[in-house]
């Protein structure tokens, strides 16, 4: 039977690779953004109407999400998979020179976003036995200078993953946290603001991973047996490693 996804932040990156990704397995995709001429775009290049539906709206808004889930109807409305990818950094700098209203549209985007979407979905899911794929990133294991709230909502996903699946387990629902590292993507350019030049330096001769390494990840998981959870998943480019702890002397 032909199983749907629904992607969240569909529009580039990370959840563009995985609506290609998925569309190439036979799934149906639901596919959800704010870009609206992004989204109409991908429903034509991944298999028009009958195969894909998009959803246009902000995450950060509960009743803008419920609506807009509300408007699926079948065979788009049951959803197997959810991968919740929407998401952003706002800023590079420490904590005592960042924007509270970046840390709240970070926390408003990342967390609060996606537990409201997970909830509104989770009914369905149980029924049917579904998969859940967090986005959550090397931030939620590992804290960096200019980490900080972006790190936290990180953290947030891949325990409110872990803490899901021991809720789930006995429903037959999986829950993975993906934690990815240094990744090419738009992602940069939303955290520093359109900085190309910044974007450049980061990826500059490291061979970062790119969008289809995370898709492949996330449909390699989907494609287990039933009976098969990962748990959580650190994905890092070759190039990335660890550092020694900086020490500050006074
Ligand atoms: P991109 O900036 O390329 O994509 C982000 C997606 O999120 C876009 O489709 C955007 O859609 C959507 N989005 C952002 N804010 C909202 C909102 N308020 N409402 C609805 N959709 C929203 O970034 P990536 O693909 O790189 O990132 C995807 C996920 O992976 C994020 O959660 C990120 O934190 C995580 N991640 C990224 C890494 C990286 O280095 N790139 C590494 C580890 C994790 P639109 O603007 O159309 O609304
Ligand atoms: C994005 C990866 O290292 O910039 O989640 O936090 S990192």
């Amino acid at each position: 039977m032909q199983k749907t996804v629904l992607v969240t932040g569909a529009t580039s990156g990370f959840g563009k690779a995985i609506a290609q990704r998925f569309a190439r397995e036979g799934y149906r995709l639901v596919l959800t953004g704010r870009r609206k001429d992004r989204l109409d775009t991908l429903v034509e290049e991944l298999g028009g109407a009958e195969r894909v539906t998009s959803l246009c709206f902000d995450i950060r808004d509960e009743k803008a999400t419920a609506a807009a889930l509300a408007t699926l109807a079948e065979p788009f409305s049951k959803i197997d998979v959810l991968v919740n990818n929407a998401g952003l950094a706002l800023g590079t700098g420490p904590a005592q020179d960042s924007d509270l209203d970046h840390w709240r549209t970070m926390i408003d985007t990342n967390v609060t976003g996606l537990v409201t979407i997970t909830r509104l979905l989770l009914d369905q899911l149980i029924e049917r036995r579904g998969l859940i794929v967090n986005l959550a990133s090397i931030a939620s294991n590992w804290p960096y200078p200019g980490g900080n709230v972006y790190a936290g909502t990180k953290a947030f996903v891949r325990q409110f993953s872990l803490g899901l699946r021991s809720d789930l387990s006995a429903k037959g629902v999986r829950v993975t946290s993906i934690e990815p590292g240094l990744s090419e993507s738009e992602f940069t350019l939303v955290r520093t603001g359109g900085d190309r030049e910044a974007y450049d330096r980061l990826y500059a001769g490291a061979n970062p991973l790119q969008p289809e390494d995370i898709a492949e990840t996330v449909a390699w998981v989907a494609s287990l047996p039933a009976h098969v959870n990962i748990n959580s998943l650190e994905v890092m480019p070759v190039s990335q490693s660890w550092a020694p702890f900086q020490i500050h002397r006074g």
